[in-house]
């Protein structure tokens, strides 16, 4: 598997310290457990880039991984968990809330949601501050080697009527497997699609892809 040059800038635990560069930011979001530093290792080839944990609810800060120097990967802390109380919101630190809502380079937020479940409260939640605050936005399937081809299409189609009742229309969806290496083109197509939006910041002459990125050691 090819590398993207990356390397872990820092964790953010306040407005104060997010990068001031404004490179594009690319968010990833989703329930504690669900995969997202397994997606991130998966997207820059590296197997510990992004620490995974057996234990949600980890990651606690923002965490920035410089791709090269093009663009941000930010590891959100996982929200909610299942004996979660019935306001998930109260979870969402303010940090990430005011983060989705202001924060300028802010170019994707890929949702990620796990292949085996129907979307869970708190991905409702998610999709409502999505829909509401008109965010870029794109939806991962995770965890795909864990269910059969019947699931998948069954999954895809409780997504597709929880994204309908959210009120978004026209969501790409990237299906993939961290423990398998698969659905990694997928993504990157995603966020490549995302960094070419007319408001996305511009992306100057940069190469394209992450094979273009390969450089890292
Ligand atoms: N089988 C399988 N397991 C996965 C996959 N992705 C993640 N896992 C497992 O799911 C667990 C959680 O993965 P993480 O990547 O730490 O999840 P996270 O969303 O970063 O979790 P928090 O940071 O705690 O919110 C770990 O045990 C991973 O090994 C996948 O694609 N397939
Ligand atoms: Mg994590």
């Amino acid at each position: 598997m090819k590398r993207v040059e990356t390397q872990f800038l820092k964790g953010v635990a306040h407005w104060e310290q997010l990068p001031a560069d404004g490179r594009p930011e690319v968010a990833l979001m989703g329930r504690s457990n669900v995969g997202k530093s397994s997606l991130l290792n998966l997207l820059v080839g590296l197997k510990a880039m992004a620490r995974v944990s057996r234990t949600p609810g980890r990651t606690q800060e923002l965490n920035f991984f410089a791709i090269g120097d093009r663009l941000y990967l930010v590891d959100l802390p996982g929200l909610g968990y299942a004996n979660a109380p019935k306001r998930l919101r109260l979870l969402w630190s303010r940090l990430i809330e005011r983060y989705l809502a202001e924060r300028e380079p802010l170019a994707l937020v890929l949702h990620l949601v796990d292949i085996r479940h129907e979307p869970l409260a708190v991905d409702l939640e998610i999709m409502a501050f999505v829909a509401e605050q008109q965010l870029p936005y794109a939806v991962v399937l995770t965890k795909s080697d864990k269910v059969n081809r019947s699931r998948q299409a069954v999954a895809r189609r409780e997504l597709d009527l929880a994204l309908r009742e959210a009120g978004l229309g026209e969501v790409p969806v990237a299906v993939t497997s961290a423990e398998k290496g698969l659905g990694r083109a997928a993504v990157w197509a995603l966020v490549e699609q995302a960094l070419a939006e007319p408001d996305a910041p511009p992306a100057d002459d940069a190469p394209q892809g992450p094979d273009a990125w390969d450089e890292a050691g």
